[in-house]
């Protein structure tokens, strides 16, 4: 082999596994192979599917110009030594379902999907999208048994986008001058936090009159909702993948971002023994530290009683684990 050859194919990528090759699923794994973030292991139950969407994935790399590689498998052996675990796997919620529909299916299968994965993949990060995402996120680390540092859900970028995006509208400025924050479980009782959004800098509240800051806040609770009507089909894929790749390059680049994740908690917040969605700094040991941002009476309500939502359902998927 020639030097320069041999250079090119020396150069190591991370590896990354993605269990479910569902919109999600292969919609993330085309993400991070697109930006070159890592490799990609693509594992489904359905046989021939993750190698088909690997196949053809890979029918586009020399197009889109992608160093990094994706195989498709229905084999956790295939998933060896990946550096994270990404959980996609399990049903999305139809018209008139709520996320909690999905609690004692999805429970079965990420339960599997964990335990499978990290007998393959013992010092991965795992990062759970699956819903109800706060109860599959606790369950993971409940049967992984991993320190609560290295299992995290993805939920709140996406709450955080969309809040951000409609607030954009509403403004007829670009998205990316937007900042917000939505705290708590990811579901009809999340927290989005107005006196935290900002545009450069300067709070909504000064731009925005209050009815209509809650009439975004409102669409925002409902957006999931919103995508699922209108598709009929399933859910949202598109910007859960982008929120989710942006995590797992934070991880994986130990770019120490400031991002919301579903973390385990332990005292913050005046909460203990759950997963929620907090700002977190993420980087290559997972969620490094949770950052504690002050909360009116009323906002700290909200958040417990999300939290208690959360545990109520936690309860109910272990014991439909039996
Ligand atoms: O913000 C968030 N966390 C979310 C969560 C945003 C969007 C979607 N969210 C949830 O992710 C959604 O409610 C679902 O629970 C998951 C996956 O959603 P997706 O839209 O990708 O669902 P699909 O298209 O139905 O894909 C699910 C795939 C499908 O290919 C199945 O064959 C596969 O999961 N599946 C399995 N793979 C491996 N192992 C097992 N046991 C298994 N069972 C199903």
């Amino acid at each position: 082999m020639n030097a320069f050859l041999h250079s090119a194919t020396a150069y190591q990528f991370f590896k990354v596994a993605v269990i479910g090759a569902g919109n999600v699923g292969r919609t993330l794994a085309q993400r991070i192979i697109e930006k070159n973030v890592a490799d990609v292991v693509l594992l489904d139950i359905v046989p021939g599917l993750p190698q088909g969407i690997a196949l053809d994935l890979m029918s586009a790399r020399g197009i889109e110009g992608q160093d990094s590689q994706i195989v498709g498998t229905n084999n956790y052996e295939d998933t060896a030594d990946a550096n994270i675990v990404v959980i996609t796997a399990g049903l999305a919620r139809r018209p008139g379902m709520s996320r909690d529909d999905l609690l004692a299916i999805n429970a079965k299968i990420v339960a599997e999907a964990a335990e499978k994965a990290l007998k393959y993949s013992p010092d991965a990060i795992f990062l759970v999208i699956t819903n109800p995402l706060d109860v599959m996120t606790y369950l993971t680390w409940k049967v992984t048994g991993l320190p609560s540092q290295r299992v995290m859900g993805m939920a709140g970028i996406l709450d955080s986008s969309r809040l951000q995006l409609f607030i954009a509208m509403q403004l007829g400025v670009c998205s990316a001058d937007i900042s917000t924050m939505v705290l708590g479980g990811h579901g009809d009782l999340m927290l989005p936090l107005p006196r935290y959004c900002t545009v450069r800098g300067v709070p909504i509240t000064e731009l925005l009159d209050t009815s209509t800051i809650d009439q975004l806040v409102e669409r925002t609770r409902n957006g999931g909702a919103e995508i699922v009507k209108l598709l009929q089909t399933g859910g949202a894929y598109y910007a859960p993948s982008s929120s989710a790749c942006v995590m797992i390059a934070a991880i994986l680049r130990n770019q120490s971002r400031l991002l919301p994740a579903a973390t385990y908690l332990q005292g913050e917040y005046g909460l203990e023994d759950v997963f929620l969605g907090v700002p977190c700094r993420l980087g290559c040991h997972g969620v490094e530290s949770i950052l504690e941002v002050s909360l009116t009476e009323s906002e700290k309500e909200a958040l417990h009683i999300s939290a208690q939502s959360v545990r109520k359902n936690v309860e109910l998927a272990i014991a439909s684990l039996g």
